[in-house]
């Protein structure tokens, strides 16, 4: 079977859940000092920044705080896009630092015909561009704008390698490396995750100009390595509405305790320009985290989390992904919100929803389509409309 198969073709990785580690998660409801938070007031003083500083010290890595001036350049544009349904629009954000730029393009597509101002889905692109002429005539099950246009939302979508470079020596030619000035990255300074996310932040500072756009009801997404960065992205940003992870596994909704499937030294080595250099320590010693991926979706609470699996991806530990939406409940309830609570997962190809978060696991391999979309925006229109 599948566990067997994939037990042989990566033998030093975990796929049996018998032999899941022992572990006990920590609790997002208590402080570093051990103080029980006892009131939204607390959570919100107390409990959050503090956690919100344990992940950019140990996980993620820290953002600048250097001073840039942005703008946006329009560089093409459909007004008939999807026979008069949307307008389509592709955008330059420009960033200036002294007398240096950097820029990445977008693409954005707003319904024609709405009624008042739209909610929004920025989709984080791990995979290539779509630029905006593609957009328009090829459909694509990975960002399907027809699809949010017919369901009543913006849409807008970069590619994370026109941001920073996804790969190990791509540091040179990013905006990390341009807000530092060429200077090698410090230890706990962000890497590659937080600043795609950081680059989802900028483009909704575009919806935010846009008056048919709800600014305070947009959605980030992302898949797999994307699915890492939307939940951060929401983290740091507490003006997106809805995180929406999928497949997203080690480092993103799945708990690190668990050591299934993708392991933090498998992670690390591979990608080490994804997270900041202190998670490479936990290598082996999960257990050791201050944090886990549970109080990734804590941070996103009373707002929107939606995360999905597939079956035959247990590379990314379906039961993991599910387990950390679970253990954030106790902070959605603390903040006066519902979310799932349910400790067994939802049988194959159906969808569990309650209150702030929702969860579905598909039949099939690593990969985001129609299927997903169509669970997601049922989720999203219970928040969002
Ligand atoms: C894999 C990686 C995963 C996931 C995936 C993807 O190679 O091990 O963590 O991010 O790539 O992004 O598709």
């Amino acid at each position: 079977d599948l566990v067997e198969k994939l037990t042989k073709q990566r033998r030093e990785f975990n796929y049996v859940e018998s032999k899941v580690p022992t572990y006990t998660l920590p609790n997002p409801l208590v402080t570093r000092g051990g103080d029980l938070i006892r009131s939204p007031k607390e959570w919100n003083e107390r409990r959050r920044g503090e956690l919100l500083e344990l992940f950019r010290e140990q996980v993620y890595g820290r953002r600048p705080d250097t001073e840039y001036s942005l703008r946006f350049e329009q560089t093409a544009e459909t007004t008939r896009a999807f026979d008069g349904a949307a307008t389509g629009r592709e955008i330059k954000a420009i960033f200036e630092i002294d007398d240096r730029t950097f820029s990445f393009p977008f693409v954005v597509f707003v319904p024609n015909n709405a009624s008042g101002p739209t909610p929004a889905v920025i989709h984080i692109n791990n995979r290539y561009f779509v630029p905006l002429a593609t957009a328009v005539e090829k459909p694509d099950p990975f960002w399907p704008v027809e699809t949010f246009i017919e369901r009543g939302y913006a849409t807008a979508s970069f590619h994370t390698s026109h941001v920073d470079p996804d790969k190990k020596d791509g540091y040179p030619d990013g905006i990390r490396s341009f807000f530092a000035d060429g200077k090698p990255p410090e230890d706990t300074a962000w890497r590659s995750l937080s600043a795609w996310g950081w680059a989802a932040s900028r483009v909704l500072d575009h919806l935010q100009t846009i008056d048919s756009i709800d600014a305070s009801r947009v959605a980030v997404s992302g898949h797999s390595r994307g699915g890492k960065t939307s939940l951060w992205a929401a983290c740091e940003d507490e003006r997106f509405a809805i995180a929406y992870s999928n497949n997203s596994g080690c480092g993103g909704a799945a708990l690190s305790r668990r050591a299934y499937g993708e392991t933090v030294e498998r992670i690390t080595t591979s990608f080490p320009h994804w997270f900041c250099k202190p998670f490479s320590d936990y290598a082996g010693r999960e257990n050791d985290l201050p944090v886990d991926q549970h109080e990734v979706v804590a941070l996103i609470a009373p707002r929107g989390v939606y995360v999905a699996s597939a079956d035959e991806d247990l590379w990314a530990d379906p039961k993991g992904e599910y387990a950390s939406l679970v253990a954030a409940a106790p902070v959605f309830g603390l903040l006066g919100k519902d979310a799932i609570e349910t400790a067994t997962m939802p049988p194959l190809g159906q969808q569990r929803i309650k209150g702030q978060t929702g969860y579905h696991i598909r039949a099939g391999g690593h990969g985001l389509g129609e299927l997903d979309w169509d669970f997601f925006l049922d989720f999203a229109d219970t928040l969002l409309k």
